[in-house]
Formats: structure tokens, sequence, C-alpha cells
């Protein structure tokens, strides 16, 4: 990677993801000298590190990228419905290519420290290497998803085969053909991973904790004429995006699993079954993630459907989640995932029957037998949305430590900016709604581009949001899951990761009263000037 000199930049953006890049892009528009510090070795933040096989969208494709370039929309074309990894990949680099955003990226130099100067209203950051960088403003970009966790497992440096986590799989490629293998976890990475090698490996064994709901992704390639068609709807498709509360296309229905007959119920849910993406989780009835009656309905439908396509009933019943409902979990989708079950060479180990005991240097001990393998993957997931930022050393004014302001519920203004730590703005920090994540990023990108302006505009050096907005804003956040199920259930979503400590508390880490009120709330907090932040 080239390397870029520090400089003596106006902004620092940690991350050159999907969020990263656009920012980048953003505030090079306003004229300002802009650095970006990233830890890969090049572009592309989440589709830059999970390499592992089978990693694609879960969005449609056309629905993902980014819009704020008509240009870009019309030049660049989606192969598949669903995209795979190395096409996301493949994307971003054009991206950084088009807009000429790779002279102002450092790459291979991790930030683990932010330090901000009170006296200056400076932050100066730290690299890994120990070299400082400083800035007025600070954005983070770091992703909700990017802190990896391995699980604290006995023996787990012993093993002698190759061990990846998916979000660390080798950029070369791993030979998987004829190899004994093990996996453990069983979310959507480990979903999307199971069902791509399990026809390649030798054999496959699975280490489930807790089975997942997942429904079928249905992808296909894109064709000649549906592409034009795209290509000719995307003001239309950015539109739908804009009017649905996770920012997908699919819509959630205004009828109530609970008021339509049974058999209305369970039409639209096989017709859902049977389409593309999302719809089946964020498009289904108005009450089946809030109503647990509607919810057991729902549950019971995918019971069924796991039942039908798995033929041992012994394995199909290990399948099935008992401890939270349908789609109260971030659904997974899946392409023959459940059929992987009937080939003679996967097994699937229920580790709540057997338990692991430890990792020995052939493979894995549980309470009933010894494994061997000659490679280990673990799908063990990430320490979600707070994560990154426990990762970094955020210090702010008077020696407060982001990290222990955040044990509890991140105290934020919107989720981009903290309490009590100036000038540092987050793209989707917690507390910002989320579902389509770019179209998420766009707006927040554009929404702290703004403010900058505005801070430029009038000769502003400090901001930072009022304490008492900041008490009425995570209230607010605390308000709007009351009586969403997903909030009672232990996921990276509530914030609960079994293998960080400190982490098995439920948080709120998110704004779940939709995408539609977070940008009129925040869109009027913009056009009333700022009135909920304190400048200086
Ligand atoms: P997830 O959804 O957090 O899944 C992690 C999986 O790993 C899950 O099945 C966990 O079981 C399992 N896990 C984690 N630690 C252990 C230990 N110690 N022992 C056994 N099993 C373990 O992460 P993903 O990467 O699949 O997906 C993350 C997001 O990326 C996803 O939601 C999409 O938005 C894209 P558990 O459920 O904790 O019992």
């Amino acid at each position: 990677a080239k390397t870029v000199e520090t400089g003596n930049p106006d902004v620092i953006v940690i991350g050159a993801g999907v969020a990263g890049l656009y920012q980048l892009h953003r505030l090079r528009g306003l004229g300002l000298r802009v650095k970006v510090f990233e830890a890969g070795t090049d572009v592309g933040g989440t589709w830059y590190w999970n390499r592992y096989p089978g990693a694609r969208f879960d969005s449609e494709s056309w629905s993902y990228g980014y819009s704020f370039s008509e240009e870009l929309l019309q030049e660049w074309e989606w192969p598949e419905h669903f995209s795979a990894q190395p096409d996301t990949l493949r994307y971003l680099n054009y991206v950084a290519d088009k807009f000429d955003l790779r002279r102002d990226i450092r790459f291979g130099c991790r930030v683990v420290a932010a330090h901000f100067d009170d006296a200056n209203d400076r932050w100066t950051i730290t690299l890994e290497n120990g070299e400082p960088a400083s800035a007025r403003l600070l954005i983070t970009a770091l992703g909700p998803l990017s802190a990896y966790t391995l699980p604290n497992i006995a023996g787990r440096d012993s093993f002698q085969g190759q061990a990846f986590h998916t979000a660390r799989w080798p950029r070369e490629g791993v030979s998987l053909a004829g190899k004994r293998v093990g996996i453990i976890g069983t979310g959507a990475t480990a979903i999307q991973c199971i069902q791509t090698i399990a026809a390649e490996v030798g054999h496959l064994t699975v280490f489930q904790r807790t089975p997942n709901w997942a429904a079928p992704l249905h992808n296909r390639r894109i064709t000649p004429e549906e592409q034009k068609k795209i290509k000719a709807s995307y003001v239309e498709i950015f539109e739908r995006c804009r009017q649905t509360s996770t920012c997908f296309i699919h819509q959630t229905d205004p009828r109530k699993a609970l008021e339509v007959s049974a058999e209305e119920r369970e039409a639209f849910w096989e017709k859902l079954y049977g389409e593309p993406g999302f719809g089946i989780w964020v498009g289904n009835f108005a009450d089946v993630l809030t109503d647990k009656k509607a919810n057991e309905l729902a549950s019971a439908f995918m019971a069924r459907k796991i039942r039908e396509r798995v033929r041992d009933p012994k394995v199909a019943d290990k399948l099935i989640p008992k401890d939270h409902g349908f789609g109260t979990r971030r659904l997974p989708l899946e392409t023959r995932y459940f059929e992987v079950y009937n080939q003679d060479n996967v097994r699937l180990v229920d580790i709540n029957e057997t338990p692991i005991e430890c990792i020995t240097p052939q493979g894995i001990r549980t309470s009933a037998e010894d494994f061997a393998f000659d490679i280990l993957i673990y799908a063990t997931g990430f320490d979600g949305v707070t994560g990154p930022y426990d990762r970094i050393d955020i210090v702010g004014p008077g020696g407060r430590r982001l990290k222990d302001d955040w044990v509890g519920t991140p105290r934020t203004m919107f989720g981009m900016m903290a309490e009590g730590f100036p000038n540092m703005l987050m793209v989707l920090g917690p507390h910002t709604a989320r579902g389509n994540i770019p179209r998420n990023i766009e707006e927040l990108v554009d929404w702290i581009t703004d403010l900058v302006k505005f801070m430029r505009d009038n000769g502003l050096r400090r901001v930072e949001p009022r304490v008492e907005e900041v008490a009425a804003w995570v209230a607010e956040v605390e308000q709007a899951v009351e009586g969403l199920l997903f909030a009672e259930v232990n996921s990276w979503q509530t914030g609960v990761n079994r293998n960080v400590e400190g982490r098995q508390v439920r948080r709120v880490l998110g704004y779940y009263g939709g995408a539609v009120e977070y940008r009129k709330r925040t869109g009027d907090v913009a056009a009333g000037g700022y009135r909920e932040f304190m400048f200086r």
C-alpha cells in the first residue's frame, strides 16, 4: 500500500469502509484536508476483512450501493441480486479509484488511542507504532461489526491445524477440499459459510450452541434486461428505501397476523418464504415482531419448514430455536442451509448436550468425545456496536474515558456524538437508526458533513451535545424499544457477547423508532441551527 503522510489535516477519519470512504469524499467537497487511517491494507472495511467462503449481501445489491453519484450508479453492474463479497470489495475499490480516494488514506495502521486536548480543542490519535497525528475534528467510521471475538475455550492456542475467525479469513484463501473441518457458531456468518463449504470439505462438524431461525435468500444472477431496468429505476428504489423504517425495500405489512384468518396468514407466509431477501423479516405482518402470540405462530410456521427440509427429525429438532422467537435476532438468509444436514459428511453437535471441554492439538474435545480436524473455523461473531470503540483508548476532557462511560447504555446525541467528547463524530455509532447499512451511512455522513460545514462557515472550533439533550435522546431511545420482542433476547444487537468480560448485560444500542423518524429528528435539529449542541 502507498504510504500517505500524516500531514496536518483538518479532520481525521478512522476507517476506510463504506462509511469512511464516503465521509472522505464529502469532506473533500467542502475543501477540507482529510486524513483517513485504516487498519487493513486496502479499502473495504467489513468487505475487506470478511472473506470467508459464502460471504455475501442479504440486502438486494441494487439497494446497497452508494446513491450519491448518478454516474457511479449507471456505470456499476452488480452481477447478482445478492452479490458475493468479492464483488462488493471490487465495487468499493472501484469507488475509491473513481473518486481518487486512496491518496488521503493511510493503510495498515491501527489507531489505538485518541485523546482530546481541552485547551486547544484538538484530537490527537496514536497509531499502533506509536506515531501520533492530530486534527480539530475526529470522525469514527469504525463499523458496528469490526471487533471480532474468539471463544474463551481452554487450549485454544494448542490446536496444530489451521484455525481462522471468519473475519480474518486469509486473503490467499484456504484449501478445504477433502479436509476435516470443524466450525463453531451458527449465526448469519456460519450459515453462509457452512452451506458453501459443505460440499467441498471431506467432513464438516458444526458445533451449535444456539440455533437461529433462517429464511431462504432466493439469490440469482441479474439478467441484462433486469440490469437495464434497475439502472432506470434507481430514483424509485432509493425513494422506496427512504419510506421504510429499516431502509430496505421491504415495507411492514399493515395487517396483523392475529387479525387475519388462518388461511390468509398461511398464504402470506408461504408467499414471503418463496420471495427473495428480508421481506419475511421486515415486511411481515405488523405484529410479528411485537406480539408474543403472533410471533409464536410465525415461529411455528418456520419450524415446520425446517422439519420439511431436514430428513432426520432429531437433527431438525436441534436446528429449531427454542429460546427466542422468529426474527428477534438478526435473521440469517440461507441457500439450502438446512439440506446440508442431510449430507453424510456433515454432523451437527449440540454443545448444550455435550459441551466443549477444550481445544486439543488435534481438534475439539466435548464431554462425549474427541474430534480431530485439519481446519477449525471460528464463526463466533463480534463485540457489536461498542466493541470497536472499546478497543481504542478514547479520552475526553478531564480524563473521561469513553470505555468507562459506555459500560452501561451509551450516552449519545443521535448516536453521532457522545456526551463529554467534543469534536468527535461517529458514523453509525450506538443509537443511530440501522437496517440497510449503506443507506443509514449516507444519511449520517451527510448530516455530519452539514454540521462540519456549519462550524466552518461560522468560525466555530468546538461542538458537543448539551447534557440535557443527551438525556432526552437516551430516554427516547430506550422508550423506542419498549414492546419490541428482540429487546428481550441476547444477541449482538442487544450488546451481549458471552466471550467478552462485562458484556453479559443487555443494552439498547440502536434507535428503533425507525429511519423515517430518525431522519425527521436529525433533520429538524440541523434546520433549527443545532440548538441542542453547544459551540465555541
Ligand atoms: P453472530 O450472529 O453473533 O453469531 C455468532 C455465533 O457464534 C453464534 O451462533 C454464537 O452462539 C456462536 N458462539 C460465539 N461464542 C461461542 C462459544 N464460546 N461457544 C460456542 N458458540 C459460540 O455473528 P455472525 O458473524 O454470524 O453475524 C454477525 C452479523 O454479521 C450478522 O448479524 C449480520 O448482520 C452480519 P450463541 O448464539 O451466542 O449461543
